[in-house]
């Protein structure tokens, strides 16, 4: 029987977990038929000699050691016959609400997780979850020509982690009692949630694999880590996770930030960047339907240093004026002691308008 909000009871779940195929990369090579098969490098502004990283690479490029998060220069000397593109987020917010309407179809219980990729409860459905996954690739494919991955598991960790056993394009399903063939081998940051930090600290107490974190004595990492993080780990190691979908989220903030192409003191130059994030926020908000009522400004020096500023308004809003007002507020009160690097607007304390 489904749980009051309609998802199942643990002991009974089946939980996929899809997530697009280099997805940037792919939604421009079905746009430019002329990049698909060659190595792709997304980021910034598309010039590899400009600042900025990158945001992805296509399976091609990923084969000279291009990834997520590298500097767009670094790339351009791993693979200087790489096509550079730049990142176009409209358009792939286009795509991925089509992505998202197909999975929606399949089912309501969805967790929304991201540009890329969902998490979907089909516990209750008929068809074997195999089924569901090739037919939901299937049709992915026929209404954007991407290909994506898609993990079948008892629960979110499991199939997050199986999504990316067999990419591109893969099915993999992983059951309680795969976990020690399966699952054990595969190095710690193969979990979500373990970052470098934790992988470093782990590594120093010998373990690399999930089946030697298994192994450690709860208590031990309860030492290492703090009892709440240290019971995620030992958790997460025997392939437990008992998080249900969240079906429904409610915004927290909306921001934009951008860093400028060469350090700057010009504050007219600062100002004017600030007015224009301040009117894109603002567009966002009244498109979602949504007022905020707190506005931040973040500057972020030539060194690196941050530092940030935030107003309560008396009202909620999503007027740009009000926001431009209260971000030029902010900026009045951080010394421009040092070139800027880069300039964010934060509106948040969000609520809905249909709210009460
Ligand atoms: P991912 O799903 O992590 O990566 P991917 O879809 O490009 O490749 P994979 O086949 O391994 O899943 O992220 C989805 C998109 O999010 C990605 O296409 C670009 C964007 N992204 C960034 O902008 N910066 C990042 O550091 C990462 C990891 C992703
Ligand atoms: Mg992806």
């Amino acid at each position: 029987m489904p749980g009051d909000d309609g998802q199942a009871p643990a002991a009974t779940r089946r939980i996929l977990h899809i997530d697009m195929d280099a997805f940037f990369a792919a939604v421009e090579q079905q746009r430019h038929p002329e990049w698909a098969g060659r190595p792709l490098v997304i980021g910034g502004r598309g010039d590899p000699l400009q600042r900025g990283v990158v945001a992805t690479a296509s399976y091609e490029a990923r084969k000279y050691g291009i990834h997520s998060a590298m500097p767009l220069r670094t790339a351009y000397h791993l693979c200087p016959d790489a096509v550079f593109a730049p990142v176009d987020y409209r358009e792939y917010e286009q795509v991925s609400a089509k992505i998202k309407k197909i999975l929606r179809s399949v089912t309501p219980l969805l967790e929304d997780v991201g540009i890329d990729e969902a998490y979907l409860d089909v516990s209750v459905l008929p068809a074997p979850a195999e089924d569901l996954a090739r037919d939901i690739k299937q049709r992915i494919r026929a209404a954007t020509g991407l290909t994506c991955s898609v993990g079948i598991a008892p629960n979110k960790l499991l199939a997050k982690i199986a999504s990316d056993l067999q990419k591109p394009d893969g099915i993999t399903a992983i059951a309680q009692s795969d976990i020690p063939d399966r699952i054990w081998p595969l190095p710690v940051r193969k979990i979500p949630g373990v970052g470098p930090v934790t992988e470093g600290r782990l590594r120093a107490m010998g373990v690399e694999t999930i089946g030697q974190l298994a192994a450690l004595a709860p208590d031990r990492l309860a030492a290492a880590f703090g009892p709440s993080h240290g019971g995620f780990l030992h958790r997460a190691a025997g392939g437990v996770d008992q998080r249900p979908l969240v079906t429904h989220r409610e915004p927290k903030s909306r921001s934009r930030e951008i860093t400028f192409q060469r350090d700057t003191d010009d504050w007219q130059a600062v100002a004017k960047v600030l007015a224009a994030l301040s009117r894109e926020v603002a567009a966002e908000l009244k498109r979602e339907g949504c007022r905020g009522r707190t506005v931040g400004v973040k500057l972020r020096f030539s060194d690196f240093e941050t530092h940030t500023r935030e107003r309560t308004l008396k009202e909620f809003t999503h007027s740009p004026e009000t926001i431009r007002k209260a971000a030029f507020d902010c900026l009045g009160r951080l010394a421009l002691t040092k070139k800027v690097r880069l300039v964010g607007v934060r509106v948040g304390d969000l609520k809905r308008e249909d709210a009460r």
